[in-house]
């Protein structure tokens, strides 16, 4: 195991669509402070994950552009975190067919990803998709990361990876750090906004139960002003509210504002003048990252340059651990 001297932290992140206000709310924008608060991050995109279901190749590689230069917009910083791409890094799916031999088919059967998936796409049940969680322990055992930041739906790959990671260090010696998940402290889940029981997702069907990080501000009053709420009219936080509750939450991550602040803001105001308002905090906060976003998509080579140059120092690190694998199962290297 590897002795660093700041805490490691991986986050990956997937690129089948543009990415939501969900994903900036609830982890981007976080993400990206831990770069000031000590922690040595490894970020990338999970392109080879995307491909456990079909996607349209232009697609794919459009996303997976456009969601490296709106990281890059954020105020990632290349001279703290390394920011890569999955697939330019052939490290990861070489690990993650060594883990695969020491992965149980009962323990990938328990997965709710995989039972959620196959049953949304019954037409393509891959054996990617089982396996996708060695993958994801490959990532994560690679940079020998001490914390994997996730939302409480992710926590079950951290635990399989730790699974993995024990067995094999039990097996073979240390070889792995053994990850820990990362609760983040102001971590907001949002919801959809046409429903508000199901979380805000990229590949929704229906977009306008999403904010794209990258819509406009046109878009963004409209599909705000049409978010379902309850027959009431009082901005207040309760049971049963759960649309004017995801809109308070988005408001609150948004301002900074206290829930008991916001309901003496719109007090006696009514759901009318409050969904404008989540709309244009919304604005405000995505306007200057939008504006930084268009500059940095519109130089090609300078996005090419910036991602192709991130795949050795990511490789670098990646065949470190690699190397101690494969010569502890006994391969030549
Ligand atoms: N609605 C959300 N609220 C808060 N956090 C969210 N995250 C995703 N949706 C919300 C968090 O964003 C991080 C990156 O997620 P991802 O890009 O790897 O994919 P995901 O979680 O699968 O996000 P989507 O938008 O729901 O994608 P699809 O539609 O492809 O499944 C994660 O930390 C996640 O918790």
């Amino acid at each position: 195991m590897e002795n660093q001297e700041k805490k490691r932290i991986l986050s990956m992140y997937q690129c089948t669509g543009t990415f939501t206000l969900g994903n900036y709310l609830g982890a981007l924008r976080n993400h990206i402070k831990l770069q000031e608060e000590g922690y040595d991050c490894v970020y990338a995109l999970a392109d080879l994950h995307a491909l456990t279901v079909r996607q349209v190749p232009a697609g794919l590689r459009k996303y997976t552009k456009e969601a490296y230069a709106w990281l890059l917009a954020m105020g990632l910083d290349l001279e703290k975190t390394v920011f890569f791409i999955q697939s330019q890094v052939p490290q990861h799916s070489q690990l993650a067919w060594i883990l695969n031999c020491y992965t149980q088919f009962g323990e990938l059967s328990r997965m709710t990803q995989f039972k959620d998936k196959s049953a949304k796409h019954a037409d393509n049940i891959n054996a990617g998709l089982f396996t996708y969680p060695c993958l994801m322990a490959a990532d994560i055992l690679l940079y020998q990361a001490d914390y994997v930041p996730v939302g409480a739906d992710q926590k079950q790959h951290v635990e399989i990876a730790r699974d993995i990671a024990e067995r094999f260090n039990g097996i073979y010696g240390g070889t792995f750090t053994v990850p820990e998940p990362m609760i983040p402290k102001h971590g907001a889940r949002v919801m959809s906004l046409q429903n508000p029981l199901s979380k805000m997702s990229k590949s929704d069907e229906n977009q306008n139960g999403n904010i794209s990080v990258l819509d406009d501000p046109d878009t963004i009053m409209r599909k705000f002003k049409r978010a379902k709420t309850d027959s009431g009219s009082e901005v207040r936080f309760g049971e049963g509210k759960e649309g004017v509750n995801n809109l308070m939450g988005i408001y609150a991550a948004v301002t900074g504002k206290s829930y008991e602040e916001i309901e003496r803001e719109f007090a006696g105001k009514g759901y009318g003048e409050f969904k404008p308002a989540v709309a244009e905090a919304v604005i405000a906060e995505l306007r200057p990252i939008q504006e930084r976003y268009r500059q940095i998509v519109a130089d090609k080579a300078f996005l090419e340059e910036t991602y192709r140059a991130q795949a050795p120092r990511a490789q670098a690190i990646a065949q470190r651990t690699l190397s101690r694998v494969m010569k502890k199962v006994g391969l030549v290297i």
